[in-house]
C-alpha cells in the first residue's frame, strides 16, 4: 500500500486485503450457557473480541473474518444468541480512517507534543528526552530495556525537584496492546500535565514521584502505524510457529495460562510459550520489581469500553482489600462523571468483563504487592472503537486526565 503526500493532502492506494470483508457484530448473552459459548469462541483464533463481558444482557463486540461468517451466524442461531451487524466491511472503514490521518509535516526539533494527532514511538521517546533536558532538576528519562525488535523502552520519572530520594510513587503504563492508540496518547497527556503544567499539579508531586512508561508494546504499536491492513494488530511481534506475537497482557507469571488465556499461537490472547517469554513484559516486570516498595498505585491504560477495573483478572473472587481498590476507582469514576458526564463501569476485572490470567494488573497487585492496581479502559470511538479520530484525542485525553488525577489524589491521601 503506498501513500503520496503534498502538504497535508495524502492520496493512498487501496491495495491490500487487510480486513476486507471482515464484519463486526454486537452479541448479547442472556443466560450463562450463551455466555460460555461466547467465552469459548473468544479463545479461537478467528474471533477477535473487542469487548467481551460475562455480564448477562450486556453487549459484547466481535470481529469475524469473511470465511467464518456463516459458521458464526449458525452458532449464534443454534444457541439463540441475540446479535446485530455493526460494521459490514471493516477494511473499508479502516482504510478511510488511515487516508485522513494526519502525518508530521516536517521534523520538529522541539518536540512539544500536542493532542492533535497520534505520535510515533520515536517521537514519544524524543519528547521524554526533551522534557528531561528542559527540566533537568525534576524530570528524568531512563532506558529500561529493549523490545523484541530492539526498540528502546524508556520511562520518564517526574518529581517536584526537591531531591528527596525514595519518595512514594505512582506508576502508569500505556500501549500494552498495539491497536489501542488512545492509550499512549492519554499517557502522553499525563506526562505533559505533570511536567509542563507543574504549578497547577504541585500537590500531585509533593510527596509522590510519577513514573511512566508510555508504550510497552512499541513493536506492535509501530506495526499498526505502517498500514491500514495492520491497524488492528494487538500482540507483540515475536515470531512463533504459524503466527506472530503473544498477548503481552497474558504473559505475566501470575496464574499464567489460566482462564482467559490461549495456547494457540494465532489467538489474540496467546499467552506466549512460557511466562515472560516477551521482552516487553520482562521489562515491565523489572521496572515494577525495582519500585515495588515505594509504589502505591499501578495504573495500566487500555481501550476500549469505559471501564475502571481492579483485581482480580484471573478469578471472580475478590481480593481482601477490595474496598480500598473500589474507593480509588470510584474517585476516578466520580471525577469523570462530574467533569463530562461520561459514565464508566467500576468493578473487578473478571466480574465486569471476563477472566484474563497472566495480566500485568494482577502481577503488580499479587506479586509486587502494589496496593492499588487499576486497569482503565478508555472510551471507544471511530469506525471500530480502537480508532478515535484525531479530532477526538484532545477531548478524550483531557477527560482521562481528570480521572487519573483524581485517582492519584485519592492514593496520595490514603497512603
Ligand atoms: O483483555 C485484556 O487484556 C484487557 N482488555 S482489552 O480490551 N484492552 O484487551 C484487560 C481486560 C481486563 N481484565 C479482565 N478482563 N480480567
Ligand atoms: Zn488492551
Amino acid at each position: 500500500m503506498w501513500r503520496y503526500c503534498i502538504l497535508s493532502l495524502c492520496i493512498s492506494s487501496v491495495i491490500g486485503q487487510g480486513y476486507d470483508g471482515y464484519k463486526i457484530y454486537h452479541v448479547i448473552a442472556s443466560n450463562s450457557l450463551q455466555g460460555k459459548v461466547l467465552f469459548e469462541l473468544s479463545k479461537q483464533e478467528h474471533y477477535d473480541f473487542f469487548i467481551l463481558t460475562k455480564l448477562l444482557n450486556q453487549t459484547s463486540s466481535v470481529m469475524v473474518p469473511p470465511e467464518k461468517i456463516s459458521e458464526f451466524k449458525q452458532l449464534l442461531k443454534e444457541n439463540g444468541i441475540t446479535h446485530s451487524l455493526l460494521k459490514a466491511n471493516v477494511g473499508y472503514e479502516i482504510k478511510k480512517q488511515f487516508y485522513y490521518m494526519e502525518r508530521p509535516r516536517s521534523y520538529d526539533p522541539t518536540p512539544k507534543l500536542g493532542t492533535d494527532r497520534y505520535y510515533s514511538h520515536d517521537e514519544i521517546n524524543n519528547y521524554i528526552d526533551y522534557l528531561a533536558g528542559q527540566y533537568p532538576n525534576r524530570v528524568f528519562a531512563k532506558n529500561v530495556g529493549k523490545t523484541y525488535e530492539n526498540r528502546t523502552m524508556k520511562t520518564i520519572t517526574i518529581t517536584n525537584g526537591d531531591g528527596r530520594a525514595n519518595k512514594k510513587s505512582i506508576f502508569i503504563d500505556g500501549g500494552i496492546h498495539a491497536r489501542e492508540w488512545i492509550s499512549p496518547a492519554a499517557v502522553l497527556y499525563v506526562i505533559n500535565q505533570l511536567a509542563e503544567n507543574f504549578t497547577e499539579n504541585k500537590e500531585l508531586l509533593q510527596n509522590y514521584d510519577w513514573i511512566i512508561l508510555p508504550v510497552v508494546n512499541a513493536d506492535g504499536y509501530e506495526y499498526t502505524r505502517e498500514s491500514s491492513s495492520k491497524r488492528l494488530w494487538r500482540k507483540t511481534r515475536t515470531p512463533y510457529t504459524n503466527c506472530y506475537g503473544a498477548d503481552a497482557n497474558r504473559n505475566f507469571d501470575f496464574h499464567w495460562m489460566g482462564k482467559g488465556a490461549s495456547s494457540n499461537t494465532c489467538s489474540e490472547t496467546y499467552a506466549g510459550p512460557s511466562a515472560f517469554s516477551e521482552p516487553e513484559a520482562r521489562v515491565l516486570r523489572d521496572v515494577l520489581i525495582s519500585i515495588k516498595d515505594q509504589c502505591k498505585m499501578y495504573m495500566t491504560i487500555h481501550s476500549y469500553g469505559k471501564y475502571l477495573l481492579y483485581p482480580w483478572s484471573w478469578t471472580s473472587d475478590l481480593p481482601e482489600t477490595v474496598d480500598d481498590l473500589h474507593e480509588v476507582a470510584m474517585a476516578g469514576y466520580n471525577a469523570i462523571l462530574n467533569e463530562t458526564g461520561t459514565v464508566y463501569t467500576v468493578g473487578s476485572s473478571t466480574n465486569a468483563l471476563y477472566e484474563a490470567s497472566g495480566s500485568s494488573d494482577d502481577y503488580a497487585f499479587g506479586v509486587t504487592n502494589i496496593p492499588i492496581s487499576i486497569i482503565m479502559e478508555l472510551p471507544g470511538s471511530g469506525s471500530v472503537g480502537f480508532d478515535p479520530p484525531e479530532s477526538n484525542i484532545d477531548r478524550l485525553v483531557k477527560e482521562t486526565w481528570v480521572g487519573i488525577r483524581a485517582m492519584g489524589l485519592a492514593v496520595i491521601n490514603k497512603y
